[in-house]
């Protein structure tokens, strides 16, 4: 590679747990082909892209600074002028060169997913899975192979903040040997709608409205909700969309769902339905929504922050790859249609089997070269890995290819390193927009017979490894038959929705309630909120009727469902807080001390805290040392600058006198109040407690405790019983 390695603390080379993941973080070295860009561009070039070494640098490590064609700059501060005084001119070809390059650097965003953050990783097989699938990477236990990660939001622009409420999108490329296979996935396991040709429509309606440009990443305005409403297909992703999950506490901290039914096929040919999930090794953790509004003011890169952070520290974030598999017969025996992506197979019927590893470990170099110029492609599937006839499905086929041409400008986007594949790529296709490969002989035409004229006849296709396509039972279709039409169970919209509502536990539920009487009371026109509430009634009567009290309406007739929902219980995997872990590992707890601050409390806290793998943070009014008892103490925060919504737990640790000081001081009056509203665990020790008890904070609630061990076992918590006084839920 030509890119330099960033500085980072480096526990991400040396730490990795297993020699695999060590291979995996190397290059695949195939015998034949092309290892990364520019090795590529020596296979080749040849000479003509050799570097030239001599006096390249200042003799002391210290690069030239060049223009783009390697002219050495002589002044890089003062544009070349007709006197000190006089104008500018036009001969001034660094000048130009440089505002030239500038004024173009920008790219469209994309279409959907704009804001996203990137990270490098390794995937390791932990089972092997030959009887399912003949892909070369899920052949042996141990097996590995690089990959790029980026998480998104989905309706706001690439400047928007990360902790709106919204889907993300979990989007992973895996290079493997047999080329790339990109699972582009969400946090969330159902979508909104059942076929592509509705896409634009539902993305058109999220986005800011048409006439007036907002508002920016929210999906609370007239748009969204009048197209929902006419969608009941979407009730089921609503209620996903409404709940916590559209809140994550850290991207570290979501599950991940390739949604659609795939198709593995193995050696035989045998097919099996597939559907992919991530599971997080820190488990799913959400914030509320008063925090994450708040966070957005506070720090609108929290998450991309916190990648970034925990990468940086060595703190390598993990999901697990699990699958469910069945065949047709299964399928064709559920109350749904395994095609329909606004369905789900509850993990009850069909338990997660785990497959695999993902460790994130390296920060990209450039965000603009790896996270912005990554193009991710359904259609990027590896022998082994086949579609479904999911009609979302397909239509993604061809969008994915077709944007990456409008965003990256060229057909040959793949030649991007972050896209490129890392085993070797040879074909016939040359030519079009920014060609960096210069392939050389004559052979650019397939079949060719220049082999027997020795010349180098190029590649040839692979009937035997090549990818082939599952031979589809055509038994429930007729492929003859032409129509524009859905399968049966499609219409069932509310079942699963109303199996998703039932399965949360009694504050989720409120969570879900509020969120819908939120953004419902951003809706400007009554006959949206009406029809919500309508499509609600079917989904469950308490929860329209709450939804009702509280945008103060009567409560509607209920919409007449295209066909009857029916009964499927519930599904504990479907809740956050049933399946929460009990882990201080990637969370952060905040230490508040000021003058006078006991130095050991603090210390012990900072200690024991580390010791259970959370990272502790320091903050004081002032960052740059605070008097404490033998000696001063450095802050790593300051007060107005890091809020509790920023930390998962807070313990205060100060004199009476500083706290009664503090009592004057909105942000301290702020940081204990949000900790309190946020339901987060709050440790403090006896001259905290005026400022608790100025902030109204009861000392004997739960999860409000002495600063001391008992704190930092509540940090890992947060106390959802304490939500009642807070906020009203009814
Ligand atoms: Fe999509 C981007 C996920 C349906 C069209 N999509 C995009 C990304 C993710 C998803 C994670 C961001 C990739 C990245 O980080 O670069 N999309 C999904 C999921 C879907 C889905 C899980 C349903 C199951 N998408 C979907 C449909 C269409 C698209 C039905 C169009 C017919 N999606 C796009 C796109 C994007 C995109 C316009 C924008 C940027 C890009 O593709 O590369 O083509």
């Amino acid at each position: 590679m030509t890119t330099s390695k960033s500085p980072s603390k480096s526990k991400q080379q040396s730490d990795s747990s297993s020699p695999a993941l060590d291979n995996a973080l190397h290059e695949i070295q195939p015998g034949s082909g092309r290892v990364d860009h520019a090795e590529e561009q020596r296979d080749n070039g040849g000479e003509t892209h050799q570097q030239i070494k001599p006096g390249a640098d200042h003799g002391d490590g210290t690069a030239h600074l060049t223009d783009n064609f390697g002219h050495r700059i002589s002044d890089n501060q003062n544009s070349l002028k007709a006197g000190a005084r006089g104008p500018s001119l036009l001969e001034d070809f660094v000048l130009r060169e440089k505002i030239f390059h500038f004024d173009h650097e920008r790219i469209p965003e994309r279409i959907v997913h704009a804001r996203g953050s990137g990270a490098h990783g390794v995937f390791e097989v932990t089972e092997a899975i030959p009887e399912l699938t003949k892909a070369e990477l899920f052949q042996k236990k141990g097996n590995s192979c690089p990959l790029f990660v980026r998480f998104s939001t989905v309706a706001g622009s690439k400047g928007s903040k990360d902790t709106p409420r919204d889907v993300r999108g979990f989007a992973v490329k895996f290079y493997t040997e047999t080329g790339n296979w990109d699972l582009v996935g969400n946090n969330m396991a159902p979508f909104f709608i059942q076929d592509a040709i509705k896409f634009p429509d539902l993305i058109h309606s999220v986005k800011p409205e048409a006439d007036r440009g907002y508002p920016q990443a929210a999906s609370a305005h007239d748009t969204f909700w009048d197209f929902i409403s006419l969608m009941p297909e979407s009730m089921h992703m609503i209620m996903w969309a409404m709940s916590d999950r559209a809140l994550p506490r850290s991207l570290r901290m979501m599950e991940g769902f390739g949604v659609h039914t795939f198709r593995f096929v193995n050696a035989e040919g045998k097919g099996t339905f597939v559907k992919f999930h991530w599971k997080p090794k820190l488990g799913m953790q959400s914030t509320t929504w008063d925090e994450a509004v708040k966070i957005s003011g506070a720090d609108p890169d929290y998450h991309r922050r916190d990648l970034h952070d925990a990468i940086d520290a060595g703190d390598f974030p993990e999901w697990e790859l699990g699958i469910q598999t069945f065949d047709e017969q299964w399928a064709a025996k559920q109350p749904y249609d395994v095609l329909d992506a606004t369905k789900l197979i509850p993990e009850e019927e069909i338990p997660v089997r785990i497959i695999g590893k993902m460790t994130l470990n390296r920060n990209p170099d450039n965000f603009f070269a790896e996270t912005e110029q990554a193009a991710f492609l359904p259609t990027n599937v590896i022998p082994g890995i086949d579609f479904s006839n999911d009609p979302l499905l397909q239509g993604r086929l061809f969008s994915y290819l077709d944007t990456q041409k409008s965003r990256l400008g060229t057909t040959n986007f793949h030649q991007i390193p972050i896209n490129a594949p890392k085993c070797p790529m040879h074909n016939f296709q040359r030519d079009g927009l920014m060609q960096t490969m210069v392939p050389t002989g004559r052979a650019n035409y397939e079949p060719n017979s220049l082999a027997e004229a020795d010349e180098d006849g190029g590649p040839r296709e692979c009937p035997e490894t090549g990818f082939s396509t599952f031979e589809e039972n055509a038994e429930r279709n007729d492929p003859t038959e032409k129509v524009r039409a859905r399968g049966e169970l499609f219409a069932d919209h509310f079942s699963q929705a109303r199996m998703f509502y039932l399965s949360q536990t009694d504050n989720e539920q409120a969570h879900i309630a509020s969120a819908i009487v939120f953004e419902l009371s951003k809706v400007t026109l009554p006959h949206v909120r009406e029809r919500v509430v309508a499509q609600l009634r079917n989904i469950d009567a308490d929860l329209a009727k709450r939804i009702a009290d509280g945008l103060a309406i009567d409560l509607p007739e209920a919409a007449k469902p295209a066909r009857k929902p029916v009964d499927l219980g519930q599904s504990d995997a479907l809740s956050i807080q049933k399946n929460v872990k009990d882990i201080l590992e990637g969370r952060q707890v905040g230490i508040l001390f000021a003058e006078g601050s006991d130095r050991k409390t603090i210390d012990a806290l900072k200690k024991s805290i580390e010791a259970k793998g959370g990272t502790a943070m320091l903050i004081a009014p002032k960052i740059g040392g605070i008097k404490l008892d033998g000696g001063t103490l450095e802050a790593d925060g300051q007060l107005a600058g890091t809020p509790s919504v920023l930390l998962d737990a807070v313990a205060l640790v100060l004199t009476r006198e500083a706290a009664e000081k503090l009592t004057t001081d909105s942000a301290a009056v702020d940081f204990v109040c949000d900790a309190w509203a946020h339901l987060k665990a709050i440790g403090h020790d006896d001259g905290a407690r005026h400022l608790l008890d100025h902030c109204h904070v009861p000392v004997e609630a739960g999860g409000v405790s002495e600063a001391d061990g008992s704190f930092v076992d509540n940090a890992a918590l947060r106390f959802f019983d304490r939500e009642p006084d807070v906020r009203d839920l009814a």
